[in-house]
């Protein structure tokens, strides 16, 4: 039985995904932790994930945040300090290619990292925010960082405390960009699923808009999720190998051998 992590094809790729993917106009990516996961930046779920050291409630809820902000605080400066020794890895880079030959290309990233952006892509829709950012919920004021904070938590001036700009669990997206996400899955002719385990909503309905509008569906992951259920093509393995060969495949012809 495979263990997932080595790089094969569940539903292998045919010549009519690669032609569907040459001729396509309009493209979008989701991407999740699992992206990130080979830039040394660590998954949610799983053995090894942040959940399994952390609490989600202590750390990604406005309960929590209220409760302890300047523990919550300190969890982010430690990711920031993660983030900031990270570089993005062979699959951002074939998702940055990816955005120079389609017309239309979106990346819908449910990660704060920044790395899309690092990695040279500019339409990039970030679901739970950014972590080098914060906000004040009082004033509705909205500030850049550009390294972790000497002093935590930050007050805004108006008095209150800053939170970082992610969004908690129990927090609604920022409705511009999960509308902009949602027309994008609709419109899109293929959607890239990459490293995400697609249980976090509404980040994971946004594959089924695209079925559901006609759309191609390609996965990308180390192993199932309800996504493979009714995705056009599954591809296992790591992201930073699955990627750039499919993107070879699609811009060289002569290198796809069935
Ligand atoms: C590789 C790989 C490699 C590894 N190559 N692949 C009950 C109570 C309250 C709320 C809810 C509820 N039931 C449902 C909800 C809604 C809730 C939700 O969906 N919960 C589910 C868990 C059940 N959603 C929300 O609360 C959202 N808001 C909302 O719905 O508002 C309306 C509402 C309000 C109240 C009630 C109901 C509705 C907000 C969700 C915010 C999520 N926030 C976080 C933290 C962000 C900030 C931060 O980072 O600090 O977002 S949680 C965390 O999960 C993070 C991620 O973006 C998100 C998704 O995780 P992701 O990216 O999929 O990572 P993993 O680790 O899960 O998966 C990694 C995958 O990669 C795996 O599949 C690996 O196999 C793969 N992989 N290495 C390829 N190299």
């Amino acid at each position: 039985m495979s263990d997932g992590s080595e790089t094969s094809t569940a539903q292998p790729l045919d010549e009519k995904i690669i032609e569907l993917l040459r001729k396509a106009k309009r493209v979008s990516v989701l991407t999740g932790a699992g992206v990130s996961a080979e830039s040394g930046i660590p998954t949610f779920r799983g053995a090894g994930g942040i959940w399994a050291k952390y609490d989600y409630r202590k750390l990604a809820t406005p309960a929590g945040f209220a409760e302890d902000p300047e523990l919550v605080w300190e969890w982010y400066q430690l990711r920031q300090r993660e983030i900031m020794k990270a570089r993005p890895n062979r699959a951002h880079e074939a998702i940055s290619l990816m955005e120079r030959y389609y017309p239309e290309f979106t990346v819908i990233t449910q990660n704060i990292d920044g790395l899309h952006h690092r990695a040279g892509n500019s339409t990039v829709l970030e679901l739970h925010g950014n972590i080098w950012r914060m906000r004040c919920d009082r004033d509705h004021a909205l500030m850049d960082i550009s390294e972790p904070l000497d002093h935590i938590p930050p007050i805004c001036q108006c008095g209150s405390i800053l939170r970082p700009d992610v969004v908690w669990f129990g927090e609604s997206l920022p409705t511009d960009v999960l509308d902009a996400a949602s027309r994008s899955a609709s419109e899109c002719e293929v959607m890239f699923v990459v490293g995400t385990s697609a249980i976090v909503y509404p980040a994971a309905a946004l594959p089924v808009l695209t079925k559901n509008s006609g759309g191609c569906v390609i996965e990308v992951n180390l192993e199932p999720t309800d996504v493979t259920t009714y995705a056009d093509v599954s591809l296992r393995g790591r992201a930073s190998e699955v990627l750039p060969e499919l993107w070879t495949a699609v811009v060289n012809p002569e290198s796809f051998i069935k």
